[in-house]
């Protein structure tokens, strides 16, 4: 046995088999090491390379070859035209129709009880109460509606018309309750987030908001924060393109919170008005997905302290009082400021937004009764309740 480690190694080098043993294991660590150097440097390059051409992309939307200004306000498309010379008379008659199956089951549903005079009393009363609940206001709003009815007109035998003007004030006041400004900044960037569950009508409401703001002169962008579905992001870039509207986007898969600061940097970089960010449809029982919003919010706020400024929540009167659950578990996990109700036509459940303003006492701020662009327009409690009762 050696015992002097020199002596070993003296001897070791007259025996070339010997540093084989020595130095083959050193070499082949050492060419591992490089091999995985060069990999790893490879990648960086392949990441970085991804990186610049996805920036690359999204500022080729953000950044028009004609000049901003006219690219965002003073080429109106169809849509912002449609929109300019909308005037008021129009938009009543696209809500009578859009409104139409409530109105037949609410008005029609009421005006029958009355159809030759009859006395407010708790027969009469508990038929109305029985239209408005089908009608999806709600058991409390109808409660409180038959209630307002009664202290008008307990004991007085009374037409439609009669019931229907009590009616209207009464639900007039459940929405004047609900109406809060809105939180637009003295200057600089309004940044609106949207939310709300699959197939609301999200990305739909926020390119006819494009065209709105676009209309009344704003600088808008939209920004595609629903990186879930792909066709998401090309949806949004269609209403982008159709009403010369920037959208920033990254490709599918990335992190929405990612986009959305992504979006708000861009916009303010632009010195925009109003920034549009999409987001997926998310199962308000889901709680990861209800959890991806709060780091969505946190985002936002980094690229602009004060933003969001609005968030506002997109439902579908179709699916009538599973409307107001949606309202009742966003309102939970994020502060909802409006709500935007879609799809009033096509549906007998419009009466839901009665009850959701009572219950939640959050503004409604548009509603649509359509899928054009002109089929979206803020709310006006009295409009809605004209074309539900009918005039
Ligand atoms: N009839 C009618 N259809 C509407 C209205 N608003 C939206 N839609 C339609 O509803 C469908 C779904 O709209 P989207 O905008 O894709 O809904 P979304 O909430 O973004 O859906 P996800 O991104 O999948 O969660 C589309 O076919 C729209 O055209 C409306 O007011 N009336
Ligand atoms: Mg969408």
């Amino acid at each position: 046995m050696q015992s002097d480690p020199f002596e070993y190694l003296q001897n070791a080098g007259s025996h070339p088999n010997t540093w084989l043993l020595v130095l083959g294991p050193v070499l082949v660590l050492a060419l591992i090491l490089l091999v995985v150097i060069i990999y790893v440097r490879v990648e960086r390059r392949k990441a970085t390379r991804n990186l610049l051409t996805e920036i690359k992309s999204a500022e080729a939307v953000a950044q028009p070859s004609v000049p901003e200004e006219k690219k965002l306000v003073s080429l109106p498309a169809d849509d912002i035209s449609e929109i300019k010379s909308q005037d008021r008379e129009t938009w009543l008659g696209r809500l009578r129709g859009g409104l139409t199956r409530t109105r037949d089951a609410v008005a029609g549903g009421i005006s029958g009880i009355f159809s030759s005079g009859a006395r407010i009393d708790d027969d009469t009363l508990e038929k109305i109460h029985e239209v408005l609940y089908r009608a999806d206001v709600g058991v409390k709003t109808s409660d409180r509606l038959v209630e307002g009815l009664r202290s008008d007109l307990a004991g007085q035998t009374v037409e439609w018309t009669k019931v229907k003007e009590s009616l209207s004030r009464r639900a007039e006041s459940i929405f004047s309750e609900a109406i809060k400004p809105l939180n637009t900044p003295e200057q600089g960037l309004f940044v609106v987030l949207v939310v709300g569950v699959n197939g609301v009508g999200k990305t739909t409401t926020i390119g006819k908001l494009a065209a709105r703001f676009s209309a009344e002169g704003k600088k808008v962008m939209l920004c595609a924060a629903d990186t879930f579905r792909a066709a998401a992001i090309e949806q949004l870039m269609v209403w982008g393109e159709r009403n010369n509207v920037p959208v920033i986007k990254q490709h599918q898969g990335a992190d929405p919170a990612a986009v959305a600061f992504d979006g708000v940097q861009a916009a303010k970089a632009r010195g925009l008005d109003v920034l549009i960010i999409d987001t997926a449809g998310r199962l308000h029982n889901k709680n990861e997905l209800m959890a991806e919003l709060s780091k969505i919010n946190k985002s936002i706020g980094k690229g602009l302290p004060e933003a969001p400024h609005e968030t506002w929540i997109v439902v579908d009167a179709t699916t009538g009082q599973n409307a107001v659950q949606q309202v009742k578990a966003f309102s939970e996990v994020t502060k909802v400021t409006g709500i935007v109700v879609t799809k009033l036509d096509g549906t007998a459940k419009g009466g839901v937004i009665i009850g959701i303003a009572d219950q939640f006492k959050i503004p409604i701020r548009y509603i649509g009764v359509g899928e054009k662009a002109a089929d979206l327009r803020a709310f006006e409690g009295s409009d809605f309740m004209r074309g539900l009762l009918g005039t």
